[in-house]
């Protein structure tokens, strides 16, 4: 041990040995819990594979063919396959994988399109838009001036005739459309009469719903008439944590103003495994991707309505609750969304509080958020999801002891521990190799 260390300090060697055990834990915990947070989901066996490899190590600055350093042969080869497969998948004219995340593809296209101080449109915060569209996150870094369209709180989905109004009367730079609670297509083609009028470029970031857009059982943004499609690769998309670009190049300049936003923008040396990670991923949706997406929305409505008969307030019946992977409950007679995600994960069932539109308290959301993509990875179907709103609701509306109901909800999700919808399919989603003995 170092002199300078005090006694209380645990040696190396542990440190890293508590890592280990912690993170064996923790893959131990997600085997025996029901994953419903609606931002995350599971990689497949052979996109782990090349995610783990020594790609990992490398860099890779610029594009491919076009580097700033030597050991890139393999490389890009990958890279443009990853583009070629996003740009079949999108079925558009110019895809970029570079960016190390979905904020990321944000602060490159607010790189790309807008300068300092200029305005733009946005889904609110408690409406359900990003932190990375609002003044707190990446908008506000790159110092524009943000403005909300009115929202619909009924139809959970943006007011049309106010955000007509709104982009008439603000004439943003850029109009910025999608969201992180995303029920409903948004209305693209009914604004777009205000956003032609102003000419301003549409931007939409469609992590959340980017897997049901791939498998075509979502509003297809591009031929909407979208500009530039922005996604974080590990929501509905099974993928890596990663992000992507995609755009059908409508407007001139766009492709080196992306492709600088970017690189040297806002990344230096993008992820190369991760983008190894994606291109598997993508090519396993194009072969399964249309089936998984089509499960998850039934997966979803299935467990809207099995909560709503169990006596859950689940918003948009009328609507049928969602065209999407989400769904949201307001928990406020439950004492709250807060309270109900951590009663919840004491029973090993993982989701998260959410703000509602008409939240007055921004640290007290009466929502919660619940997503079906990875349960349906999973191999899970609708009788699963009836299964599932009962062991909420028990824990939620019969107040049981969520230590009781935890034991249930393990032996229940024992039988749901392997990857569907992919190649190697059947392989366990919680395994990692690992090497025998302590440190
Ligand atoms: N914050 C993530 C979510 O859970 O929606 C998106 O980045």
């Amino acid at each position: 041990m170092f002199d300078w260390m005090p006694d209380n300090v645990a040696p190396a060697k542990d440190l890293a040995q508590s890592i280990r055990n912690l993170t064996r834990e923790h893959n131990r915990w997600f085997k025996e819990s029901i994953p419903l947070i609606a931002s995350e989901n599971v990689m497949s066996p052979l996109a782990r594979e090349v995610m783990n490899s020594d790609l990992h190590n490398r860099y890779a600055e610029g594009l491919p063919g076009k580097r700033y350093y030597q050991g890139n042969i393999f490389v890009d080869k990958i890279e443009s396959i990853c583009e070629d497969l996003a740009k079949e998948v999108f079925d558009c004219e110019f895809a970029d994988v570079r960016s190390t995340s979905g904020t990321v593809a944000n602060m490159a296209i607010l790189t790309a399109l807008t300068k300092t101080r200029e305005k733009m449109t946005t889904v609110a915060l408690s409406d359900g838009g990003h932190i990375s569209h609002a003044k707190i996150g990446a908008t506000g870094l790159r110092g524009m001036k943000t403005y909300n369209y009115p929202f619909d709180e009924k139809n959970m989905n943006i007011d049309v005739e106010g955000a007509k109004r709104l982009i008439r009367e603000v004439r943003p730079s850029v109009a910025l459309f999608g969201q992180s609670v995303f029920l409903f297509p948004t209305p693209i083609r009914e604004l777009k009469d205000a956003v032609d009028e102003v000419g301003c470029p549409t931007w939409y970031d469609g992590a959340h719903v980017l897997g049901l857009i791939a498998g075509k059982k979502f509003q297809d943004p591009l031929r909407e008439g979208i500009d530039v499609f922005s996604a974080s690769t590990h929501k509905t998309l099974p993928g890596p944590q990663h992000g992507i670009i995609l755009s059908d190049l409508k407007r001139e300049g766009l492709e080196t103003a992306l492709r600088r936003g970017v690189f040297p923008g806002v990344t230096s040396n993008h992820h190369l495994h991760s983008v190894a990670a994606l291109a598997v991923t993508l090519a396993e949706t194009r072969e399964f991707g249309a089936a998984y997406a089509d499960q998850t929305i039934r997966n979803a409505k299935a467990l809207a309505q099995a909560l709503y008969e169990r006596g859950m307030d689940v918003l948009c019946e009328h609507l049928g609750f969602t065209e999407s992977h989400t769904l949201i409950v307001d928990v406020e007679r439950y004492h709250g969304g807060a309270k109900v995600a951590k009663s919840l994960e004491a029973a090993n069932i993982i989701l998260n509080k959410n703000l509602l539109p008409w939240d007055s308290d921004p640290v007290k959301p009466c929502g919660i958020r619940i997503g079906s993509q990875e349960l349906t990875r999973l191999g899970m179907g609708p009788k699963e999801m009836v299964e599932v709103a009962e062991l909420i609701a028990r824990v939620v509306v019969k107040g049981e002891v969520p230590e009781r109901v935890k034991d249930e909800v393990i032996a229940f999700k024992r039988q749901f521990t392997k990857v569907h919808y992919c190649f190697f399919e059947g392989e366990e989603a919680y395994d990692y190799p690992y090497y025998d003995g302590d440190i």
